[in-house]
């Protein structure tokens, strides 16, 4: 009886686990821990212990599906393939648009792009990094000149004291909490800036309730006590960074009386936290979505950065500015060109010498000049009519995209869709063609992780029914439509390729990642990776402060829409849970989605545990269980937007950070009724 463990990347978060398939003549039967893994040593969180199930699971699209009268009709690849080349072919370069990934490899991100460039001409190639960290990779470039992570995270563990603001490390990055967790117990201290009791407020030795979207105030108040009370580190910034007078002029007047009536936070507290982060020998900041998903995100991003500049708290072990990737793979689908504006490795498509670079490179005439549109203006342009036509492969916009009835005219007023995915999502269903793809589980590949990190992943067992994986019907379909540059053999070769043009890819080949992991920038075929950013100088020369004022968020509560809600996760249940919710055990804990709402506001409304409650906003309303807690203040709602029977986003506000675009999920105004 054949019987083989595989070793391969754990599918959800940027944690980065991994972990073995144990495979029983060719079926997976079940997961083991890797022991030898920096980061899982031997771990792993629920997710990822039962991460087979939806792998093997009965609705898993199996053969290429066209839509023949309104019906999905079963078609061979030859059918739909020569579909899609014929139809894609019409549309002229700005009438066409794809969405890649942060759910597939590398190699399979960098084809989506170069299809994208090469064969349709366009720049118009983005993917859910805009609705997630688009603001950090703004506003650390804008900072330090480079928008990843600073830091690793198993140095984590002896950190000092730790900033966590807008990140639930506990439940979405589980594997990351548990080196946090060590350090808490070698006796670092640990500061919450959260609006919700979440898992750390329990072992917080300050935790900062603010109201949601009032974090540049809450960060400038900090930055305020500091300079007050001279703890700032006058050295680092002497030597390292740049525009400290205009930061310096701007916080003045966030004094704690002033930043209390903003946030709703003691000013007591707010003196305490920037003494003990100032004050300590190694202080980490850790965000995510609490920072990013704001109209204000860039500027939040850039006031953590200024914080840590401001007391030196950047380029040495267990400092830094720690934004904490969400996807498995979002870190690498930025890095290897999904983004409109850059090529991989963050070289600019505006750039002519990027541009005859890549020419040479790829053997075109031309590219694109011009930079592309971003998920939430393709779906806008779509609405418009402009885009007429989307590739989308490994993303669910009809359950992830805000306001949920924009999405959907969008979507279906396009001339041709294209969705590439493992299940028939809710965004499938609405496809013209759907074609299926193979699993992580059943395809070579390398992910890169929140600290940058890439690893390998190597196929486990074949793919169900005549699905494939998406490098290869990215190549057949490039192939189809007249290109000579999709001829490979294996990822492994697509990586040679990236790493030849992209220099911070420069020295990882499949050869080199079996061994272990390795940190990007690496250079060369001898460099050793690097864990920790901004060592000697900023990735631009000197850091650069920001002044940044405060700014409400787009849409505050009336007298008609009296609640803040704010949208976010539970642990057990993974974006549109189109795979968690696929796994029994998952949904056993939480079947479906709920709104969280303070006792004294549930008493005001007469409701219970799980009455069912109509939220609504100026976007929408759903029905929802409610659920009664002290997790929120008064006034605040949360919901997870993982289920799409009571969708948060058909309830959320699509306005967005100038810059990065990205959607001010965090914050919008709604009432709650009993439902009659
Ligand atoms: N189980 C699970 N794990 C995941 C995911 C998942 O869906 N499920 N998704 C992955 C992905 S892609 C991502 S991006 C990460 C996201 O990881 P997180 O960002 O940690 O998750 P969220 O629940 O979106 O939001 C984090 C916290 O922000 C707080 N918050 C809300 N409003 C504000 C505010 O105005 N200011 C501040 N400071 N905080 C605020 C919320 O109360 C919440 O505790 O998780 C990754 N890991
Ligand atoms: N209200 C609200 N909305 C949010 C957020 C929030 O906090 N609040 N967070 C936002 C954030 S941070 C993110 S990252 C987005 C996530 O938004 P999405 O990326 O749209 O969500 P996912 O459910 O992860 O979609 C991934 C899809 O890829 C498919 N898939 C998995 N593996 C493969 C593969 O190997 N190949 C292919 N082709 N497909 C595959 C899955 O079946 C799934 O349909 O949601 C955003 N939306
Ligand atoms: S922490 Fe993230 S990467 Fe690790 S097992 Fe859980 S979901 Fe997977
Ligand atoms: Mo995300």
């Amino acid at each position: 009886m054949s019987y083989y463990n595989v070793l391969t990347v754990c599918p959800y978060c940027g944690s980065g686990c991994t972990f073995y398939l144990q495979v029983l003549q060719g079926e997976i039967i079940g997961i083991l821990p890797n022991k030898n893994h920096e980061i899982s040593q031997g771990n792993l969180c629920i997710k990822g212990w039962f991460a087979n199930e939806f792998v093997t699971h009965k609705d898993r699209l199996k053969k290429p599906l066209i839509k023949k009268d309104g019906n999905f009709v079963e078609a061979s690849w030859d059918e739909a393939l020569q579909l899609v080349a014929k139809k894609l072919k019409v549309y002229k370069p700005e009438e066409v648009g794809t969405l890649s990934s942060a759910k597939v490899s590398n190699e399979e991100n960098y084809l989506m792009q170069k299809f994208t460039r090469t064969v349709l001409k366009t720049n118009n190639v983005d993917h859910c990094a805009r609705l997630c960290h688009a603001s950090t990779v703004v506003g650390l470039g804008k900072s330090f000149g480079s928008g990843a992570m600073t830091n690793s995270i198993p140095e984590m563990e002896n950190t000092k004291c730790m900033f966590v603001i807008g990140s639930n490390t506990t439940e979405q990055h589980p594997m990351v909490a548990k080196f946090m967790m060590k350090a808490k117990e070698k006796g670092a201290k640990l500061i919450l800036a959260d609006p919700r009791k979440v898992v750390w407020s329990k072992f917080a030795d300050i935790h900062l309730q603010q109201r949601p979207g009032t974090d540049v105030a809450l960060l400038n108040g900090m930055m305020n006590v500091i300079l007050e009370e001279g703890l700032e580190d006058k050295k680092f910034i002497e030597e390292r960074t740049e525009d400290f007078e205009s930061l310096k002029e701007v916080v003045k007047k966030y004094n704690p009386e002033y930043v209390e009536k903003i946030t709703g936070i003691d000013k007591q507290l707010i003196v305490e936290a920037a003494r003990m982060y100032a004050k300590s020998e190694a202080s980490a900041i850790f965000y995510s979505m609490g920072i990013t998903q704001h109209t204000t995100g860039v500027d939040n991003v850039v006031s953590c950065a200024n914080l840590a500049m401001l007391t030196g708290n950047v380029g040495k072990v267990g400092t830094g500015v720690n934004a904490l990737r969400g996807q498995v793979n979002v870190q690498g689908a930025c890095d290897c060109g999904a983004l409109p504006n850059v090529f991989s490795g963050y070289q600019v498509v505006t750039d002519e010498a990027n541009r005859k670079k890549f020419e040479q490179a790829w053997h075109v005439d031309s590219l694109p000049d011009k930079v592309g549109l971003t998920v939430t203006e393709l779906i806008g342009e779509a609405a418009k009519g402009n885009i007429k036509a989307l590739y989308i492969m490994g993303e669910n916009p009809m359950v992830s995209d805000p306001d949920l009835k924009h999405v959907k005219e969008g979507l279906s007023n396009l001339e041709f869709l294209v969705v590439q995915d493992i299940f028939l999502t809710e965004t499938a269903q609405l496809a013209d063609v759907v074609l299926p793809a193979a699993s992580f589980a059943e395809k070579d590949g390398t992910y890169t992780t929140t600290d940058r990190r890439v690893q390998l992943a190597r196929k486990a067992v074949d793919p169900p029914g005549e699905a494939k994986a998406d490098w290869e019907i990215i190549s057949e379909l490039a192939k189809r439509m007249g290109s000579n540059e999709f001829n490979y053999s294996s990822p492994s070769d697509i990586m040679d390729e990236i790493s030849r043009y992209t220099p911070i890819y420069g020295g990882i080949s499949y050869e080199r990642l079996k061994e272990k992991g390795l940190h990007w920038p690496c250079h060369s075929k001898d460099h050793p990776g690097t864990p920790i950013l901004h060592k000697e100088k900023f990735s631009r020369g000197k850091g650069k402060f920001w002044a940044i004022e405060f700014k409400e968020p787009a849409e505050l509560p009336d007298s008609e829409y009296p609640f803040i809600l704010t949208t976010g996760r539970v642990i057990f249940h993974y974006h549109t849970g189109t795979m968690t919710r696929k796994v029994e055990i998952l949904n056993s804990e939480v079947p479906t989605g709920f709104v969280e709402i303070n006792p004294k506001d549930a008493k005001k409304m007469a409701l219970f545990d799980n009455s069912t409650v109509v939220v609504s906003t100026r976007r929408g309303s759903i029905q929802i269980p409610v659920k009664i807690t002290e997790r929120v203040k008064e006034g605040v709602a949360f919901i997870p937007f993982h289920f799409a029977e009571c969708a948060a986003n058909e309830l959320t506000n699509p306005v967005l950070d100038p810059v990065a675009k990205i959607p001010e999920f965090k914050v919008c105004a709604c009432k709650i009724e009993r439902a009659s």
